[in-house]
């Protein structure tokens, strides 16, 4: 068993479910059936005994007065939550007779949805799939966070693979590239930290000037979705000035010859003009990269939520290979550690339960659209682990969709979120103080195990519990739907890979790896090298090499929409989870557009004014904040708040597309143009009155 008992209560070891790269271990104290104390667990190396702000307050999100604690049913019109409390024996009965009506007709016709509310294999990624596998429901394609970057590293290195992140600590020279760290990724920024007392340069590139580029040496702030025309700049300078490790390049790349010609084409003064940075910049940035060793790059999913994101990452997952700092462990890059984890998904899936068929796919971030489709109707959609009004792009078709009187929808939630208000079935999901779960990270690589540390509030149920529910009430008979959720984490992982005992003993485990995997190849690419040049690309019709791919609604293409609009996340809320906790809205205040001194002066806005910020697609009132941290033409609504909390009950998610990337079919919220306006006072709306924490 776990638990060393204290005076203090009982303690119970975890795992932070948050979609977040860091994975942090937990301890929880509990005192007569109550979490008193939630804390790092010291033992854990990548955790040293801290959680960031959010989680630290998980008690006071797991206790919140409006925790979801009884399965209810929807009693006014579709979105305006209101709802009567109904049995579970009840909403379950009716729930599997209307699913299965709908299958017998047509089973595509239900859509799971879900996507990293937990990134648990159990409550994320097991009894669900079996179920919807069985019922032979249309496959969902997890997009929205991503598959540009990650489907890149794969073209390029062959998977999700790449530096330990434990050895960032160790090299010269780290480019942050396009990541906060410190509101996103905080286990790593202690190891940045580390580097930087040994005299390593940090270097961050991001549009916004971020809390995290206020702590590193240099900013470099180019124009979102101009990554692409940086990286070739920076290959460029490598090459004419001969900072290669041409013998790393001729044992261990492919398509060498190719890519040095593409470079060629992108001499700094053109990547200035693109990225609109000036072009010492670019070449000082290009010389401390070729000349400093080893040499590390932080990427992260910023940079790929663009249309050219896919091309970009690949563009900068070369870098490495061509000054050979693989060789070194402190040398190469990581955008996400999770592919090394030799995770057994059949077991988990259970794939076969398809019987044969091959339903269709529905790409979750174009869910308006899908949802909006009448030719190839989603009669049911079932939501668990996501919030879709509030984070999916383009919230007017969304919103439309889910607003259908005729669409089917099941919520599983912990809280009566933006989603949760459509749904005709709205069921109180447990958290992870009260479930088992077993989680990898795409931070660091150890495995970690969550046991419950209390009874579920009320009637709460965890996804699993609720799947196999499901499944005894459809007559789903094979063994594997009385799988429970301890049963689950066992099969996760064949027993050679990881040690169950031991992972039940201290609560994480890590997989054997190399310190600097790629220091001779051996790349997990069909060649066995980083494939500069993909054939697998080019036989898809794609460029074969990287390239800068311009945004869809590039910087300056338009003059009815003169400024670029991201909407990266806010440092007190992960995604929009935490957006309820009142202590953390408390920071956080209220929805804002921070915009630069000479952009609000030309539209005549006052610091703290109400504005409008509005395109083609839709428009969004908010507070604007006059920021240092904005560049010229660049504003920065930080996301995910709820729509109800806002002014005007939207989010910024009225304002983005449901275009997709190059590589990976995934959003680009982060390429949108936008105009600002001052709102008269007379019209600005008081902010919204918000009820309990
Ligand atoms: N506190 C907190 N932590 C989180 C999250 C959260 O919401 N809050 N979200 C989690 C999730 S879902 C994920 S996917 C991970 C990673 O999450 P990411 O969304 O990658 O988050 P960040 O690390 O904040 O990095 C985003 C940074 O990219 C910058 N950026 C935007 N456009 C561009 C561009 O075109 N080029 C470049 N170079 N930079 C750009 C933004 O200004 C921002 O600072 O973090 C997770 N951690
Ligand atoms: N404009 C804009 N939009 C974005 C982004 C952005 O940067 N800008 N970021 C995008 C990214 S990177 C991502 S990953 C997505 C994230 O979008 P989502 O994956 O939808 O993440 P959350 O908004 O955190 O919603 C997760 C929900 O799952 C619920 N949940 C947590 N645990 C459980 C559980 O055990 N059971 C059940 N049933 N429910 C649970 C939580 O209460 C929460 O409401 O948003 C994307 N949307
Ligand atoms: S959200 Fe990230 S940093 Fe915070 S406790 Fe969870 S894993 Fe750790
Ligand atoms: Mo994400």
């Amino acid at each position: 068993m776990t638990s060393p008992i204290s005076a203090e209560g009982v303690q119970v070891l975890g795992a932070c479910p948050h979609d977040c790269p860091d994975t942090c271990a937990l301890v929880t104290t509990v005192k007569d059936g109550i979490a008193v104390k939630l804390q790092g667990n010291p033992a854990h190396p990548h955790t040293a005994g801290v959680l960031c702000t959010k989680v630290s307050r998980y008690i006071e999100r797991n206790d919140h007065p409006e925790r979801l604690v009884q399965p209810m049913r929807r009693v006014g019109l579709k979105g305006s939550g209101r709802f009567e409390p109904v049995s579970w024996d009840e909403a379950l009965d009716d729930i599997a007779a209307r699913l299965g009506a709908i299958a017998r007709r047509n089973p595509e016709a239900i859509l799971p949805y879900s996507y990293a509310g937990t990134m648990g294999l159990v409550q994320g990624e097991s009894m669900d799939r079996r179920f919807f596998h069985k019922l032979g429901a249309s496959l969902l394609d997890r997009t929205i966070c991503s598959t540009a970057g990650g489907e890149a590293m794969a073209y390029t290195l062959g998977g999700k693979v790449g530096m330990r992140i434990e050895f960032f600590a160790e090299s010269k020279l780290i480019l942050i590239w396009g990541s906060n760290s410190i509101a996103s990724n905080l286990h790593f920024w202690r190891h940045a930290q580390a580097a930087r007392r040994a005299g390593a340069r940090l270097v961050c590139i991001d549009p916004r000037k971020t809390e995290t580029a206020d702590k590193c040496d240099e900013h470099v702030a180019l124009l979102p979705g101009t990554d692409g025309a940086l990286a070739l700049a920076l290959m460029h300078e490598l090459i004419v000035n001969d900072w290669l490790d041409h013998d790393y390049i001729a044992r261990h790349t492919l398509g060498w010859e190719a890519l040095r010609e593409r470079a060629l084409q992108w001499p700094p003064a053109r990547a200035a003009a693109v990225c609109g940075l000036p072009e010492a910049q670019i070449v000082e940035l290009a010389r401390a990269y070729g000349t400093t060793k080893p040499a590390a790059i932080r990427l992260n999913y910023g940079m790929q939520r663009v249309r050219g994101g896919g091309n970009a990452a690949r563009a900068v997952a070369c870098l490495p290979a061509l000054v050979g700092a693989w060789r070194h462990r402190a040398g190469g890059v990581l955008l996400s550690s999770s592919g090394l984890y030799p995770v057994d998904r059949a077991a988990l899936q259970r794939p076969e339960l398809l019987a044969g068929r091959r339903p269709r796919t529905i790409n979750m971030s174009t869910i308006g659209d899908a949802l909006t489709d009448r030719a190839n109707p989603v009669e049911a959609i079932v939501v668990y682990n996501s919030n879709p009004v509030a984070v999916a792009p383009d919230s007017a078709n969304v919103v439309a969709g889910f607003a259908r009187e005729d669409l089917f929808t099941v919520v599983l939630e912990q809280f009566q979120t933006d989603t949760a208000d459509y749904a005709d079935y709205l069921l109180p999901a447990t958290t992870q103080l009260e479930h088992w779960d077993i989680h990898t990270s795409y931070g660091h690589t150890d495995v970690l195990l969550n046991r419950p540390a209390v009874a579920p509030r009320g009637e709460a149920r965890s996804n699993g519990q609720v799947f196999r529910d499901l499944a005894a009430r459809m007559g789903f008979d094979e063994p594997c739907f009385r799988d429970d959720d301890e049963a689950i984490c066992r099969s996760a992982f064949a027993a050679a890979t990881i040690d169950f005992e031991l992972l039940k003993a201290q609560g994480f485990a890590s997989l054997k790896l190399p310190d600097a995997p790629y220091a001779e190849g051996g790349f997990p690419t069909a060649s066995g090298r980083c494939e500069f040049f993909s054939e697998r690309l080019a036989a898809q019709g794609q460029d074969g090499l990287p390239d800068h791919v311009p945004n869809y609604e590039s910087f300056g293409s338009s003059k009815e929409y003169p400024l670029a609009m991201i909407s990266p996340p806010a440092r007190n809320f992960l995604n929009s989870s935490f957006v309820n906790v009142r202590s953390l809205r408390a920071i956080e205040g209220e929805p804002l557009l921070e915009i630069h001194a000479a952009d609000a002066a030309a539209r005549g806005i006052a610091d703290g004014a109400t504005v409008r910020i509005y395109n083609q697609r839709g428009e969004h009132r908010c507070r604007a904040e006059i920021s240092r941290r904005a560049r010229p033409g660049v504003v920065h609504g930080l996301g995910i708040w709820w729509r109800k909390l806002g002014l005007d009950g939207t989010n910024v998610n009225q304002l983005t597309s449901q275009r997709l990337t190059d590589i990976g079919r995934g959003p680009t919220f982060y390429d949108c143009l936008v105009e600002v306006e001052a709102v008269p006072v007379a019209t600005a709306a008081a902010p919204a009155e918000v009820a309990a924490s």
